[in-house]
């Protein structure tokens, strides 16, 4: 099925490949020839893990309302005994900051591109005036700075931020930049939920590293098509590490933050977990779940119970196999280890009441949109208008063109959108800007909404064959936004549209 796409692409003659994000005219037949074969499906990569024996970083927390995030090439020890060259929004380590902020907050950060590309910073869930949303025609040059500011509107959840340059999205982020965002309210500080050493925010990325441990980011053709999917998982920065924890309730904020690649993730001990939230914050009541399905740019909030545990019983996060397409979901393995070391009462009651929030009706909507994610997948694929590789995805047809309004919606409006990936052969994680949504119902494929998927979300997804409704609550912040495939190779290969609040 792959091949057909590729088959699409080819017929365009010479493309212009994104490798290294900068762009490479090619004949697309030659560039490819290292593979040998004209079926570019290609086998995705085996995950291989590490000792588990290097202690897993918790970045530093920082105050949003005085941020400081400069964009630089650094270095990191994401590997044992290596030094690895990484991004980060500071000097010395991968990532950035976790920021914090209170409902009410004025956000207030300065960004500084240090890097020798343009950048910027995209507040990934939270609603912001247009102009601060880090559209991918607002950037930083090398050497500048932006400064963000903008009310945080947002409930109490677990949010992120990273770069959304044009074009330059899944370099860096995949180099390095993204950081958590936590959002608290007064609802949430009622709850008395698990704090401090006991709330974990845990980023899962794969990389492909070389025998340095470098990880630049040179995508091949394969990459592009499907998502680059790399052989090493780290979460929090550093491949396959442990962390020492006592017999009680954590609360674990995991966020996919990988370019292309989606996790099962389940406790190795096939313990049962709760899931209090998702991406746009704590949902009504919590559920229980063993696994969880996610998705790039997906968010779960869960509380697990390591309380009854023996000091020395070791527990993985692992991901379990899953039916993922033709790609991605063929292989389990383990991602990080919690090591009991600690016996203490676990004396916490998990709420049956978490947050208070109203369940948009479908009769709210006044407007329907349908979108086309299946990039034509299933009817031979055209590879996007032009045939080159920045016009590889697309949705409805059309890849992103940044002089082009695709969607106008109404300051406020309530609508359905619909992403139709019935006839694809790819996963596709959809995100909006400017606004959060909630997940109607899933029809083909796995055919329904998972538990994850409850409460507000930003970033959905819709596996081959299947068909996704949302209802969106767009607000009142005028302007142009962007929604696109969280597949990051996706995106900056056109899979991404823009849409104007008017
Ligand atoms: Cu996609």
């Amino acid at each position: 099925m792959e091949r057909r796409k590729f088959i699409g692409l080819a017929s365009a003659g010479a493309g212009v490949a994104l490798l290294g994000g900068t762009p490479v005219l090619l004949t697309a037949l030659g560039g490819c020839k290292k593979h040998g074969t004209m079926d570019m499906g290609g086998v995705a990569p085996k995950v291989v893990e590490g000792a588990f024996d290097m202690a897993l970083p918790v970045p530093p927390t920082m105050s949003a309302s005085a941020a400081k995030l400069t964009a630089q090439r650094t270095t990191a020890s994401v590997f044992k005994g290596k030094t690895s060259s990484v991004s980060g929004y500071q000097s010395g380590g991968i990532l950035g900051a976790t920021l914090t902020a209170t409902k009410g907050d004025t956000v207030n950060a300065v960004f500084q591109n240090s890097l020798n590309e343009v950048s910027n910073v995209h507040w990934h869930g939270l609603l912001t005036p247009a102009n601060m949303d880090g559209h991918p025609k607002d950037v930083a040059q090398p050497g500048g700075s932006l400064t963000y500011s903008f009310p945080v509107v947002n409930r109490a959840g677990t949010y992120w931020y990273h770069p959304h340059p044009d074009l330059k999205t899944a370099k860096q982020a995949y180099e390095g930049l993204a950081g958590f965002f936590l959002v608290t309210d007064s609802e949430e500080q009622a709850l008395n939920l698990p704090s401090g050493d006991y709330d974990m925010p845990l980023v899962i990325q794969d990389k492909r590293a070389d025998s340095s441990g470098n990880f630049s980011y040179a995508p091949d053709m394969t990459d592009l098509m499907n998502g680059l999917l790399g052989e090493s998982v780290l979460v929090n920065g550093v491949h396959s590490p442990f962390v020492e924890v006592a017999s009680k309730t954590y609360r674990l904020r995991l966020l996919n933050g990988s370019n292309g690649r989606i996790y099962n993730l389940a406790l190795s001990n096939g313990e049962t977990f709760m899931l209090i939230g998702s991406d746009g914050g704590l949902f009504a009541a919590p559920i229980a779940a063993t696994s969880i399905l996610l998705a790039p740019g997906e968010r779960a909030d869960v509380l697990v119970s390591f309380g009854g545990q023996a000091v020395g019983t070791e527990v993985f996060l692992e991901s379990k196999t899953f039916d993922g397409g033709e790609y991605q979901g063929k292989q389990a393995f383990n991602i990080m280890k919690f090591k009991v070391t600690e016996s203490s009462t676990d004396n916490f009651d998990v709420p049956t009441v978490l947050s208070d929030y109203a369940t948009l009706p479908e009769a709210a909507a006044t407007k329907n949109r349908s979108f086309d994610v299946s990039n034509g997948g299933g009817h031979g694929g055209h590879g996007g208008h032009g045939g080159n590789m920045m016009t590889m995805h697309n949705i409805n047809g059309d890849s992103y063109d940044e002089s082009r309004i695709d969607e106008t919606i109404t300051a406020g409006a309530t609508e359905i959108w619909t992403f139709d990936n019935t006839e694809g052969i790819d996963p596709h994680p959809m995100h909006l800007h400017g606004a959060l949504f909630q997940v109607l119902d899933r029809t083909g494929g796995r055919g329904q909404v998972f538990p994850h998927e409850k409460g507000w979300k930003d970033t959905v997804l819709a596996l081959p064959g299947e068909k996704v409704r949302v209802i969106v609550a767009f607000g009142q912040e005028k302007g142009v936004f962007v929604f696109h495939c969280h597949n990051l190779e996706h995106e900056d290969t056109g899979m991404m549209l823009q849409m104007e609040i008017v």
